[in-house]
This record gives structure tokens, C-alpha cells and sequence, in this order.
């Protein structure tokens, strides 16, 4: 069976320009500097993002952890949302290959941090406390629903942070789709960021990598790291290639994604027991609350939606994450709101 699949925009397989791409690519040995393809999608993101240079890492979390342990010292603070991807999903690493001391701040249901927490949780330079080095980003916000954060948001928190020495970093594994969603270029949202990361591998269907942007200084020391680390690559031009066709042919296209995930919630309002979180901010997910007085376990309605062909993720208890990409179709989307409306019932 052919499953419509909403579990990630990670699932996305490279389009047939991808493929045609990574076979013609022109590689060299990236160690050395020597890929065509790779330095030519470096130059191209740091171009879209507005920074001096780019960094071609194999996945989101290297870049995310490429770029604090450029950006941090042993011992030192980072501040991030308690429901970041960094501070929940990448394994710890940060903490376990870099000493960095994670200091949480509750996001706000949008995704963004609230200032003055922000300002209340800065150190002092007395002896007993670590160092506040850093504050992390995340946009969009994937587990605060796939939120986009604004331009004035990020500015007010960088213009806070530079005011008093510390960096910004801004996971943008999906920023293509913040960009979308609040109608701006890509560089205005990670303006004034220290560093940047995004992915090619989501809703950009490239088969594998991400990029870390920031200055010169700041991208010749994540080299170091990025080694350090294990992820210095080879020919890997032939990844680079569906690279330069994700940020050439894909990213103008993300707000096709946007309509069917909108399209997706209001359908499925309409269904019994859901409560369904799609709002003004919200770009490529859907989540989804099931009423605890639906006589339905979690197990019954993801496996009777599977009978159907329809594959999304449980996110939480009674809790749903649907993510639309470039392989969900109109049709795709209509059977969806069909086969919930039919394991559910209608209200
Ligand atoms: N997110 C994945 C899972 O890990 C949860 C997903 O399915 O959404 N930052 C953000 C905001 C992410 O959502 C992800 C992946 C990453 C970083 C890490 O990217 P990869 O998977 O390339 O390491």
C-alpha cells in the first residue's frame, strides 16, 4: 500500500530534478575545500541568509550542535525554551560533547520566550554561576505547532542579547517556512543572529543535510568543530546538488504546503472528539487533541487511520502531529479529512 504520509516533512524523498542533479553533480574532496557543488551551495545559503558564510553539515542537529559548541565554552549557559528541538530532541549532545549547561525558559504557546524571563535568568559574574553565553531560537517552532516566530520578536530578543554580550543562535530547520508564513525573505528573520541553521532534508525534499550560516570568523571555527565531530565529508556534491534544487525550486513554494495544512484543520473541525490547533502562525503542521470522552485509545485511532493508508505521528498522550509536504496532494489531503470523519463520526 502507498501511505499518505503526515508523521514529518522528514519523510519527503528527493523529486526527479534532485536525482537528475546528484547524478551530473561535479564533486571534488570537500575536506579540502574541493567540491564545486558543495562551495557553490554554501555561497548560496549564507547569500539567504543574509550571512557571510555557510557551513554543509549532513543533518539539522549537527548544525544546531556544530554551532553552540563553536559559540560556547565548557561550563557555560545557553539559554533555550523548554520545548525547543535542541533542548528535547538532540540527544543531549550539546551537554555531552560540549560541557554547555542548559538553562530552560517555559516557551510561550506560540513558541516565543518572554523577555523579561529572558532578562530575569541572565547571570551575574559572581563565582558560583556559569557563564550566560548564549540564547537559542527556534523558528519555525516545531512542538509549539509549527509556529512562525516575527521578525520584531527575533529583533527584540538579539538587540536584548547583543545589548548585553551574549549570542544568538536560531535553529531554522524550517526557517524557508517561517519566511512563507510571514511573507518576509528568509535573511530579514535570521537578521542581526550570530549563527543560523536550516534544512535541505524537510519540507525542501533534498534526501540528506543542512546548512549553518554566520560570519567568517564564526563558520572557520564550526569547520574545525564540524570535523571535530565527525561530519567533514567527502564528494558529497551529489548531496549538495538536490541541495541547490531545494533552495532554487522548492522554497518558493512552501505556501502550497500552508494552504493544505489549513485546508487539512478545517476539515478535520468537523470531526467528533478533535480539537484541532491550526491558527494564524501556524505553516506546515496540524495538530491535534482527541477528547478524552471519545471512547477511542490512541493505539485504535492510529491504527485504524493506518487500515486506511494514512500514516501521522503521536506527539503526546492523545495528541497528534500531521505534517503536510511536497508529496501530499488536494487528494491526499480530502481522504485524510474522509477517513478521520469515518473513524471518528461526524458532529
Ligand atoms: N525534527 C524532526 C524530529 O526530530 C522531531 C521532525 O520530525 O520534526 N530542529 C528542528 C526544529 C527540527 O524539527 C528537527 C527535526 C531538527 C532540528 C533536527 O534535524 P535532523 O533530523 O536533520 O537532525
Amino acid at each position: 500500500m502507498d501511505f499518505i504520509d503526515l508523521r514529518s516533512d522528514t519523510v519527503t524523498q528527493p523529486t526527479p530534478e534532485m536525482r537528475q542533479a546528484m547524478a551530473n553533480a561535479l564533486v571534488g574532496d570537500d575536506v579540502y575545500g574541493e567540491d564545486p557543488t558543495i562551495n557553490e551551495l554554501q555561497e548560496l545559503a549564507a547569500s539567504m541568509m543574509g550571512k557571510e558564510a555557510a557551513l554543509f553539515v549532513p543533518s539539522g542537529t549537527m548544525g544546531n550542535l556544530t554551532a553552540l559548541l563553536t559559540h560556547g565554552q565548557r561550563g557555560d549557559e545557553f539559554i533555550v525554551g523548554n520545548k525547543a528541538h535542541i533542548f528535547l530532541f538532540e540527544a543531549g549532545g550539546a551537554s555531552a560533547l560540549g560541557g554547555l549547561h542548559s538553562r530552560q525558559l517555559l516557551n510561550m504557546p506560540d513558541g516565543s520566550l518572554d523577555l523579561d524571563e529572558i532578562k530575569k535568568s541572565l547571570r551575574s559574574n559572581d563565582a558560583h554561576e556559569p557563564r550566560t553565553r548564549l540564547i537559542s531560537l527556534e523558528n519555525t517552532h516545531n512542538r509549539c505547532g509549527g509556529t512562525f516566530q516575527t521578525p520584531d520578536f527575533i529583533k527584540m530578543v538579539v538587540d536584548f542579547a547583543h545589548q548585553n554580550g551574549i549570542l544568538v543562535h536560531l535553529d531554522g530547520a524550517r526557517i524557508f517556512n517561517a519566511a512563507a508564513g510571514c511573507n518576509v525573505p528568509a535573511k530579514e528573520l535570521a537578521d542581526g543572529a550570530d549563527s543560523v541553521s536550516f534544512c535541505l532534508s524537510k519540507g525542501l525534499c533534498a534526501p540528506v543535510g543542512s546548512l549553518l550560516c554566520g560570519s567568517e570568523v564564526f563558520i572557520n571555527r564550526a569547520h574545525h568543530i564540524r570535523k571535530q565531530l565527525g561530519g567533514g565529508m567527502r564528494q558529497a556534491g551529489v548531496l549538495a546538488a538536490a541541495g541547490l534544487v531545494s533552495l532554487r525550486s522548492m522554497v518558493g513554494r512552501l505556501h502550497e504546503d500552508h494552504a493544505r495544512a489549513r485546508r487539512l484543520a478545517d476539515g478535520l473541525r468537523n470531526c467528533q472528539g478533535l480539537q484541532v490547533e491550526y491558527g494564524d502562525r501556524s505553516t506546515n503542521m496540524v495538530f491535534l487533541k482527541v477528547d478524552d470522552r471519545l471512547d477511542l485509545s490512541t493505539e485504535q485511532i492510529t491504527s485504524r487511520m493506518k487500515e486506511r493508508g494514512i500514516l501521522f505521528g503521536e506527539v503526546g498522550e492523545r495528541y497528534f502531529r500531521l505534517v503536510i509536504h511536497y508529496w501530499i496532494s488536494d487528494e491526499d489531503v480530502y481522504k485524510v479529512i474522509g477517513s478521520f470523519g469515518e473513524v471518528l463520526g461526524i458532529s
